[in-house]
């Protein structure tokens, strides 16, 4: 199929307008703000980052840190137990977790949705080698569920033109509801069924942030720089909105809240969402139940692509049946297959 890719449009002249943020959010599902964010503060983080990375032999040594170049023999991904060890220590760090809560993203999202606003307390930190793969086309709603208006701010940590793995939206794809997925390789291991042929995308900068809705179809444009692509998924939504349980939780990540602050200085970003008093459901498993069992079925075949779901569900699944299952099917997942380095 063949695809459009057009500029992303900017919002920065309409960023105090919450009525004109409203009509392009519903007309395009994202709004782009260029400098934002004061680069300083950002770049302080990534130093942090990339001095943990260094720690774990991430980088190359013979370049500097602050260029993040990464070593091509460190590579891994999500859930290697040698990338879960580094980016939970990463994951750790107080300032990263500062970041969502900046006075121009709460000001921002004050506007799209009915304050109080709502900072979902685990942010989603990539890190991301080159030659990994990509994030395939999907929506964040099966995952994130809640509120279909939760959004997400999509904030690189680095300058990030399209060739360090940028994000691409598909805009206006949130008004066709929740989308069909299958399994894919890749983070979430689901992509929309439907191939979509217009897309948004563009060189980003340190200071730029990307807003989308919940339902907008989103992916990731290749890492082919010799850098490792660092970036944040921040979501916000407003407190009178339902919020899902997995959304409040760190399970996922493996952690506790308690592992999390454990060394924190301040108390001020901690527990905060509790005295909110937020509405929580419960997480809906139907929404991902068509893609485990086409990665089961797929798993049987010895298809590779069913990888990442398998690996989710080997990790998460409440059934303990599936789960062992999907632990049989990895181990069968034939070794010629080219995916060895991705488990
Ligand atoms: O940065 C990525 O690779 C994926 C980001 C994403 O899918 C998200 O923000 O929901």
């Amino acid at each position: 199929m063949s695809t459009r890719l057009e500029p992303l449009r900017d919002s920065s002249a309409v960023l105090a307008d919450g009525d004109e943020l409203a009509r392009r959010m519903a007309a395009d599902g994202y709004l782009f703000f260029p400098r934002l964010l004061p680069r300083r503060q950002l770049a302080a983080v990534r130093r942090r980052l990339l001095g943990y990375a260094r720690d774990a032999g991430w980088l190359s040594p013979g370049a500097p840190l602050e260029e993040g170049v990464a070593e091509p023999s460190a590579f891994c991904v999500d859930p290697q137990p040698q990338y879960k060890a580094t980016h939970h220590r990463m994951y750790t760090l107080e300032a990263l977790h500062r970041l969502p809560h900046r006075r121009e993203l709460l000001e921002l999202f004050g506007r799209l949705v009915r304050p109080p606003v709502l900072v979902h307390p685990r942010p989603a930190l990539r890190v991301v080698f080159p030659g990994g793969f990509t994030t395939s086309a999907h929506q964040d709603f099966p995952f994130v569920q809640g509120t279909t208006d939760t959004f997400t701010a999509w904030i690189p940590l680095m300058d990030c033109p399209r060739s360090q793995g940028v994000l691409e939206l598909a805009p206006g794809s949130h008004t066709a509801g929740v989308l069909p997925v299958q399994p894919s390789l890749g983070p979430g291991g689901a992509e929309v069924v439907d191939g979509l042929s217009d897309w948004a995308s563009g060189d980003l900068r340190l200071g730029d942030v990307l807003v989308f809705h919940s339902l907008t179809v989103h992916r990731t444009t290749a890492n082919v720089s010799r850098r490792l692509r660092i970036s944040l998924d921040c979501r916000y939504q407003s407190i009178h909105e339902p919020v899902n349980s997995s959304s409040l939780t760190l399970s996922g990540l493996g952690m506790s809240w308690e592992d999390l602050y454990r060394d924190w200085r301040s108390s001020r970003h901690r527990y905060y969402w509790r005295a909110m008093g937020p509405r929580v459901e419960a997480f809906d498993p139907s929404y991902l139940e068509q893609r485990d069992r086409m990665a089961i079925e797929m798993g049987e075949r010895g298809d590779p692509r069913s990888l990442s779901a398998l690996q989710r569900l080997a990790a998460h699944d409440e059934d303990p049946e599936k789960r062992a299952l999907a632990r049989r099917l990895l181990d069968r997942l034939p070794d010629a297959a080219g995916v060895d380095h991705l488990r």
